[in-house]
Formats: C-alpha cells, structure tokens, sequence
C-alpha cells in the first residue's frame, strides 16, 4: 500500500463524497445497441471500473445532429435514459459515482450519422483534416454547413435537455464536453470559426457559445452537478488556436463566475504527448476556484506529485481504465497494469471491453 500519495483519500466534489482522488476519463467505446442505447454491457463495463473515484461516462451526443461516430450513445431518448439508468444504477449499488459528458461533434461527423444524411454542423464551412470511425473503420469527416445564427438556441437547448436527460437517468451530475475539436472547442478557435456575428471575431465571442451552454446546463443541473472538459493545446481533429494561453484563461475566468464545480483539463495532446506546445496550466489552476482534474499521460508517480503540490485536485486516467478494470487497486499494490488492445478500443462487442483482467482473475490463472 502507497503511503505517501493523497490520491486514495476521499475528495468532496460539491454534494458528493469521492471515495478517492482518481476518475475515469470519459472514453468512447462504440457499444451501444439500436437507437443508440447503452445496453447490458454498459452496465457491466461500468459497473467493473466501480471503484474509481469518479467515472465520468463517456461522450454522449445530445442530438442525432451531434454524432460523428459510429454506436455511440445519445441522451436525448427516453430509451437511451432507460438504459443509462440501468449503468447508475449499478455503478451506486457498487458504491460509485458517475458523471455523463454531453457531446455535440458539430463538423467530425459524417453524413451516414447525420439526420437525413444532411451535412453535419459547424461555425464556419470548412472541413476538417480528421476522421472519424463509421461503417467499422476511419474515414475522412464529410464537408461541414455553417450553423445559421437562428440555429444556436436549440444547440444550447439540446445540451439542457441532455444535463435535464441525464439527471433523469441517474447521474450524479454532467460533463459539457468542449475539448478536443468538437463543436463548442470549434466555436471557441480562430482556426475554425470564420464567423462574423455574435459569435465569431474576438475572443469574447468565440467563447460565447461555450458559456452560454455552460451557464444553460448549471441551471438545468446545478453548477454543483456541472463540469467541464477543455484541451487548451490538443491538435485533435485539426483543431488549433492563434493564442490558446488568452483564449482559455478567459474562458476559465467565466467558468469560475458560473461557479461549476470542475474543469477537466486535457494537458498537452489528447492521448498523446503532454509537452506538444507550451501552455501555463497553472494560470487556469489559479483562476479557477472550484476543482481541477488533470488529465493526460499521467501515472502513479506523476499523479502523487501533482496532489502534493497541489496543482490538481483529481486525477483522470484513460487507457489505464480502459484495460485495468481494478486500476485502483493496482495503483494501490504497485502491481503492474494490463496493457491495453487499441484494435477493441471503437468496436468488439464483449471482447476488449469486459474480459480485462482483475489483478485477483489474473492470479487465479497463473495457479
Ligand atoms: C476517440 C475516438 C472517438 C471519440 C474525444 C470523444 O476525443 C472523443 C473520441 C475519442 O473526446
């Protein structure tokens, strides 16, 4: 047992008592069923990783116009919440507490997944140099539509009526996902928003989608019950920014005025180095008053050192959750991690997806 790191000790997140310092990042997975309504082994997957502090459920889009990937769940159905509840449920009787990321992709989408196989939705019309994992593999996104000005209260509607969705379904709260290229990111940057509105121009503007989403769903669901997932430098999904440093200490300005209850920070690229481009993340650190997750790349030894200086408040793990259901546990022993399978990561029914090993079934087999 690791004595000298806090991220076994209980955390309070708002109303909510964290059994301890780490969470699980919000991972796509593909799996659900017809209608996109996360089914029986959902509630098995999540119900295995129980024992992380918080889960946060993966990106769910809040419309059919806010998918881009292939089986992912939505929160916009009644069935959809009736299969979600199902995965609180067991995630609470295991003594868990869980999360959902609302998900809108705006321009990574495809037209095979969008209503009517129309166009699928962004600031400005220019197309992304990204993929994304329809028909069982990668291909290119299709070419975007500008949003009409007229269209943006129902965008923010559909993110109320998901937090709205989402509380229905059980969760302890809801996370707006406005990181890595989607819409709300795509709003946010000069690189993909051309817009000459209300929304577009100066940093105030780009922002204005994202805050008002914000602000819409902490009424919907409390501040206490809304975080945030931002991913200042990522180049995920051909997403960048002429002067992120500003872009995102004003934003995280605002969202300390809302009062939500985290920021999820995403450090360097998504899934990839945490050093791509230089970026002051203790800027947001000190701005923001409610509690900070890290994420990115991070291990037992970076996690610990990270708390004990205070810059984080929690620690998010991904692919480590993604093969390690047990991850506390062997974070706790020391003992060694799963590796992970990435070809099961968007597609593979059961396999990839519920038959990693606890340190306990692995033991078992090597007797
Ligand atoms: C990988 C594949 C599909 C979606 C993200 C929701 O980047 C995702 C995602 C990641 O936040």
């Amino acid at each position: 047992m690791n004595n000298s790191t806090k991220l076994f000790e209980p955390y309070k997140l708002g109303p909510i008592t964290l059994k301890n310092r780490t969470a699980m990042a919000p991972l796509t997975r593909n799996r659900a069923l017809a209608g996109f309504v996360p089914g029986p082994t959902a509630i098995e997957y999540y119900g295995q990783r129980a024992s992380a502090g918080l889960l946060i459920g993966e990106a769910s889009q809040v419309s059919q116009q806010g998918q881009g990937f292939q089986n992912s769940p939505g929160i916009y159905s009644k069935e959809q919440i009736a299969g979600w509840r199902k995965v609180t449920d067991r995630v609470h009787e295991r003594g868990g507490h869980i999360f959902l990321q609302l998900w809108h992709v705006g321009r990574i989408s495809h037209t095979d997944v969008q209503p009517n196989h129309g166009a699928p939705v962004a600031p400005s019309a220019i197309r992304a140099d990204a993929q994304t994992f329809v028909g069982g593999k990668f291909v290119n996104v299709s070419e975007p539509r500008a949003l009409e000005l007229n269209e943006i209260p129902g965008i923010i509607e559909s993110f109320r009526r998901g937090a709205a969705n989402a509380l229905e379904a059980g969760f302890d709260g809801v996370e707006i996902h406005g990181a890595n290229g989607y819409l709300l990111d795509q709003f946010a940057r000069d690189r993909t928003n051309k817009r000459t509105d209300a929304y577009g121009g100066s940093i105030e503007n780009r922002a204005k989608l994202m805050l008002e989403i914000a602000k819409a769903v902490a009424a919907e669901a409390g501040a206490d019950r809304t975080g945030i997932r931002i991913s200042p430098v990522t180049p995920s999904h051909d997403i960048s920014d002429s002067n992120p440093q500003a872009l995102f200490d004003t934003i995280v300005d605002q969202l300390n005025a809302l009062k939500l209850i985290y920021i999820h920070v995403v450090e360097g690229a998504t899934g990839g180095p945490r050093d791509i481009a230089p970026f002051d993340y203790g800027s947001l650190r000190k701005r923001f008053k409610g509690t900070y997750i890290a994420n990115n790349g991070y291990d037992l030894e970076l996690a610990s050192k990270v708390l004990a200086a205070n810059e984080a408040d929690l620690i998010a793990f991904g692919k480590p959750f993604i093969s390690n259901p047990d991850l506390v546990e062997r974070l706790k022993r020391g003992a060694p991690l799963n590796p992970f399978d990435k070809a099961t990561f968007y597609d593979g029914g059961a396999k990839g997806y519920l038959d990693y090993p606890t340190l306990g079934e692995t033991q078992q087999a090597a007797q």
